[in-house]
């Protein structure tokens, strides 16, 4: 029996994000007929190797998207609102990595372990959620729908990756710099092209993303309202401060969270982190055995450890949650959203 394959385009190919969508759809085998990779004009005619052969990057145009199947994009915002409906128009399916249309109504905003069925109803564009939000969602999912959930506080501690290859070049340069006793240059983090930039280096800035008149930065928005929408609760209670760190890869979380039922146990939510798909439990302090960053990196799974139950609310049970951010928080997610579009025939 020959297997149905389709045409992929990956949009921003050449970026941090679309670096490991390549990888990932390799170490898949997604049933791939003819693969596109679209870039910017700066560096169409550059070659890009996918299963040992060369493609050659084209620049992203309307036209790209004539014969494609499933695109993939991860060019930022302003590039998806641009050529993803010209996608749509020519008959591809859009797995978006930006925030162009997370929010939007009639884009299933997708983390496949969590709300697969919303794949179903897409009308061409399909989003993919918020690096920070992913990991976080599939660790809590289970405990929402056995233990039902009032309230979400979270922490991150976030790798510099996430911001993109530029912001991982200049956690390099900075950190040569600081060990040479040099003077230390900012020109991207916390933000690019905002109006202040401060070393990321042997430092911690709690900024990521810009800044909302609320007070709350983009990125603590993007959390905040994209796991209401992703877990169908708008009345969950959610609250997130993002903070940025000098690592390069793996997004780590300290989450509270308030369960509804009373007398839950810490062992009762381990058990549904080990039956979770997706989620791997390290958990054991007695061998002070957690995930970190460094262990999360290069895998596919969200890692949860140091479970433990509130001292004072009896409700209240705190989470490590850690995963690349680079796989589960972008391109695997994307990959899965792909995979299961393509299982279930929702195409
Ligand atoms: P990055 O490393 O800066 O990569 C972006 C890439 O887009 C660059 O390599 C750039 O390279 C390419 N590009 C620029 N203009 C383009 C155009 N007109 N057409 C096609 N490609 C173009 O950033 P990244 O970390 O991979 O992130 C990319 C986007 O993905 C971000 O803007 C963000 O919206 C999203 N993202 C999402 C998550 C998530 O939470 N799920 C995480 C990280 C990033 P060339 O000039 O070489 O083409
Ligand atoms: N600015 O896709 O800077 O919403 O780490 C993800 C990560 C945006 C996004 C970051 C960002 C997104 C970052």
């Amino acid at each position: 029996m020959s297997e149905t394959t389709y045409n992929v385009a990956v949009v921003g190919a050449t970026g941090a994000v679309g670096q490991k969508m390549l990888e990932t759809l390799e170490e898949r085998n997604f049933p791939i007929k003819e693969l596109t990779l679209l870039s910017s004009s700066r560096s169409a005619g550059l070659k890009m190797t996918f299963k040992g052969k060369e493609y050659t990057l084209q620049e992203a145009k309307p036209e790209s998207f004539e014969k494609i199947d499933i695109a993939l994009f991860s060019a930022g915002g302003s590039i998806s609102k641009q050529l993803a409906p010209e996608a749509v128009k020519r008959g591809a399916v859009v797995i978006d990595n930006t925030s162009a249309f997370r929010m939007t109504e009639g884009v299933p905003l997708v983390v496949p372990e969590v709300n697969e069925e919303d794949i179903r109803n897409h009308q061409g564009i399909i989003a993919n959620p918020n690096c920070s939000t992913i990991q976080m969602v599939a660790a809590l999912e289970p405990v929402r729908k056995s233990l039902g959930m009032k309230r979400v506080i979270v922490s991150t501690y976030q790798a510099v990756s996430g911001a993109g290859n530029e912001a991982a070049d200049e956690l390099r340069e900075q950190s040569q710099s600081f060990l040479n006793g040099e003077e230390l240059e900012a020109n991207i983090l916390p933000v690019k092209g905002d109006k202040q930039h401060y070393p990321i280096a042997f430092n911690a800035l709690p900024q990521i993303d810009v800044f909302q008149d609320n007070g709350y930065t983009f990125e603590e928005m993007k959390m905040i309202n994209e796991t209401k929408k992703i877990m169908h609760a708008p009345d969950l209670s959610v609250a997130a401060t993002c903070v940025r760190l000098p690592f390069f890869t793996s997004h780590a979380e300290s989450v509270y969270v308030e369960v509804e039922k009373e007398g839950v146990s810490v062992e009762e939510i381990k058990q549904l982190m080990e039956e979770a798909p997706g989620i791997t439990l390290e958990d054991d302090p007695s061998a002070q055995s957690y995930p970190t960053p460094l262990s999360a990196a290069g895998k596919r799974d969200v890692f949860v450890g140091r479970i433990r139950k509130d001292l004072d609310d009896e409700k209240g049970f705190h989470l490590w949650v850690v995963s690349d951010n680079l796989l589960k928080g972008a391109a695997w997610n994307s990959v899965q959203i792909a995979e299961r579009l393509v299982a279930n025939q929702w195409l």
